[in-house]
């Protein structure tokens, strides 16, 4: 019989380590037992992951700002109806790069663009699904933005790295604002050293998630 797992999601700016937080995250589950999947948005499955070659690469003709905010909904209704619900179905513990909070912190607070018809989007994408926890990398934009580009080293920037700096702030500012308004999130110091990092992560996992936190490491439950 299937139950319901745990989906998981990881926010902040560019650079804040969120690719190698998931990595802990999913360690720290899967070590007491519980069967873990780990995906990322824009993408997640086959045809998801098309519409994200879309969305990063930089071509002659501009992507409109509505057809932008359309088709990362589209990814996303993909993605959650594919990936994210049957995994959950399954009670499996769910870890995904992104979700809709980058949504209303990109195309809302950096675009600009009618949070309303980003919730409108959200409801018709997410058919009721809710995070039960999301992770908030929270690190000054100039670092995060040093950081992505020591690792891009010599390749392009694709098309979110050609924003300014306030484009990144004001993504900074709204994700530390619906954190201060929902209580599924929770504020992690990026800013810190990578063992700090983890540390402050695994604490929030210990606190949210005591049953399977008291499980022996190594144990297997279904
Ligand atoms: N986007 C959107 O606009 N709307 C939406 O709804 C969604 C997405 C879902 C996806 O790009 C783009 O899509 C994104 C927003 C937009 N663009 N931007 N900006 P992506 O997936 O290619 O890029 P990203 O999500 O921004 O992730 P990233 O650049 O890969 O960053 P990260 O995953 O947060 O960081 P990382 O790769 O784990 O770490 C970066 C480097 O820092 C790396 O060399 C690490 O070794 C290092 N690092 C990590 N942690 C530390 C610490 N604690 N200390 C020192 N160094 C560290």
């Amino acid at each position: 019989m299937s139950h319901a797992g745990i989906f998981i999601t990881l926010e902040g700016v560019e650079g804040a380590g969120k690719s190698t937080a998931v990595a802990g995250v999913a360690a720290w589950f899967s070590q007491r037992g519980c069967v873990v999947e780990c995906s990322r948005e824009p993408g997640g499955t086959p045809l998801a992951e098309s519409m994200r070659q879309i969305l990063l690469t930089p071509t002659a003709e501009a992507l409109a700002e509505p057809a932008e905010l359309m088709l990362l909904f589209a990814a996303r209704a993909q993605h959650v109806a594919h990936r994210i619900k049957p995994a959950l179905a399954a009670g499996k513990v769910l870890i995904c790069d992104r979700f809709t909070d980058s949504s209303r912190a990109y195309q809302g607070a950096g675009r600009g663009m009618d949070q309303s018809l980003i919730e409108t989007l959200a409801t018709a994408a997410e058919q009721g699904l809710e995070p039960n926890l999301t992770l908030l990398l929270d690190l000054p934009v100039a670092e995060g933005l040093a950081r992505a580009a020591a690792r891009r080293g010599l390749s392009a920037h694709d098309r979110f790295e050609r924003e300014s700096a306030d484009f990144f702030e004001r993504i900074r500012a709204e994700f530390l604002h619906l954190a201060a308004q929902h209580p599924r999130f929770a504020v992690i110091d990026a800013a810190a050293p990578l063992v700090a990092v983890q540390a402050q992560i695994h604490a929030v996992l210990q606190a949210r998630f005591p049953l399977i936190a008291a499980l022996p490491l190594g144990a297997h439950h279904g």
